[in-house]
């Protein structure tokens, strides 16, 4: 069982990332770098680190109203489209580190170039559908899932500098978990367009276990489609993460987050993984240790590690000599 990923921590890209000191990423990427090298290869993955995005922002005049950071947004966007296109190409399961949930524009456009039939499972608080018509802050982070959705198309101007990306995936291959602040617009295109969200009434009513099999029942009913799966840290609730711009209380258990990815990572079909928004400028160092923690404990789930211990293939107890 081959895997690689690719690692990336897309730095500095956005308006308050540019405020943060650059020893925070280091920090972050040096925790990710000790998960991947000594933890990764123990579930005998293979590791590849592809290393931060790299772009030139963009030289469009036109900018779009109530879109924050635009064009650092779009020419980043465009960057991880194609690095990670490349990447699942090679037939190898992609995982972007972020940063800004608006990575997710990139990853999922990516996804669905290279491997056509997709769903994506939104792990997250929040719903990220607001257009820059129905968004209160102007934060694309909260935008990407409307970006990307065909049914939505109509309701966004021409968006300069985007000609690369076309709204490609159908609301009814997406399904939520975590829900607990969603905005009256995205209420209003869940319920109209019937996408299936579970929100943090229905993790109690149901249990992860239940709620994870009818999210992906109701996306991937034939159990065909490579899943992507865009996993914000702030659907973990704030005493387990922290270290987040967007933090809502009374969210998943770290427990529930690992209980999900080992989920996925049983169906064999994860095909790209963004684990997005861990921020570490915001809060103690503690905060911090235990938020990108958290982060690697979902990730290493998800790439198949087991909590109940790991099988050594063909091993014996070693004999003393
Ligand atoms: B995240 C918000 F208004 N809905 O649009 C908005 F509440 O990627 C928050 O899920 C978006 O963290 C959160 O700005 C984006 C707000
Ligand atoms: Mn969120
Ligand atoms: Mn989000
Ligand atoms: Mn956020």
């Amino acid at each position: 069982h081959l895997l690689a990923s690719k690692l990336f921590f897309s730095e500095q890209f956005n308006e308050y990332n540019k405020h943060f000191p650059t020893d925070d990423f280091d920090t972050v990427t040096r925790t990710y770098n000790f998960f991947q090298k000594e933890k990764l290869k123990r579930g005998n993955s293979q590791v590849i680190d592809y290393g931060n995005i790299d772009y030139d922002v963009i030289k469009v005049d036109a900018s779009v109203p109530n879109m924050n950071d635009y064009h650092h947004i779009v020419s980043c966007n465009q960057e991880i489209s194609e690095k990670a296109e490349n990447v699942l190409q090679n037939g190898q399961i992609c995982l972007t580190l972020g940063g800004d949930h608006s990575i997710a524009i990139g990853t999922v456009d990516a996804h669905v170039k290279a491997k056509k039939d997709i769903c994506v499972l939104w792990i997250d608080a929040h719903a990220d559908l607001n257009t820059n018509k129905t968004s209160d802050t102007g934060n694309i982070h909260g935008m990407p899932m409307a970006i990307l959705a065909s049914e939505l198309s109509d309701y966004w101007p021409y968006l300069p500098g985007m000609d690369w990306q076309k709204p490609i995936i159908s609301l009814r291959n997406v399904a939520y978990i975590g829900l607990r602040s969603v905005d009256p617009y995205e209420r209003m295109v869940i319920d109209k367009l019937g996408i299936t969200a579970f929100g943090m009434a229905d993790v109690e009513e149901y249990g992860i276990n239940l709620v994870v099999d009818m999210a992906l029942k109701a996306i991937d009913p034939d159990r065909s489609r490579s899943i992507h799966v865009s996993f914000d840290i702030d659907a973990l609730d704030s005493l387990e993460a922290p270290s987040t711009m967007t933090s809502v209380r009374g969210g998943l258990t770290l427990r529930e987050g690992v209980h999900i990815m080992e989920k996925i990572h049983d169906t064999g079909r994860l095909g790209a993984m963004d684990l997005v928004e861990v921020n570490p400028s915001l809060g103690t160092e503690q905060e911090v240790k235990k938020t990108v923690d958290a982060a690697i404990h979902v990730i290493l789930a998800a790439f198949g590690y087991k909590r109940q211990g790991m099988r050594i293939k063909n091993a014996s107890l070693p004999l003393q000599t």
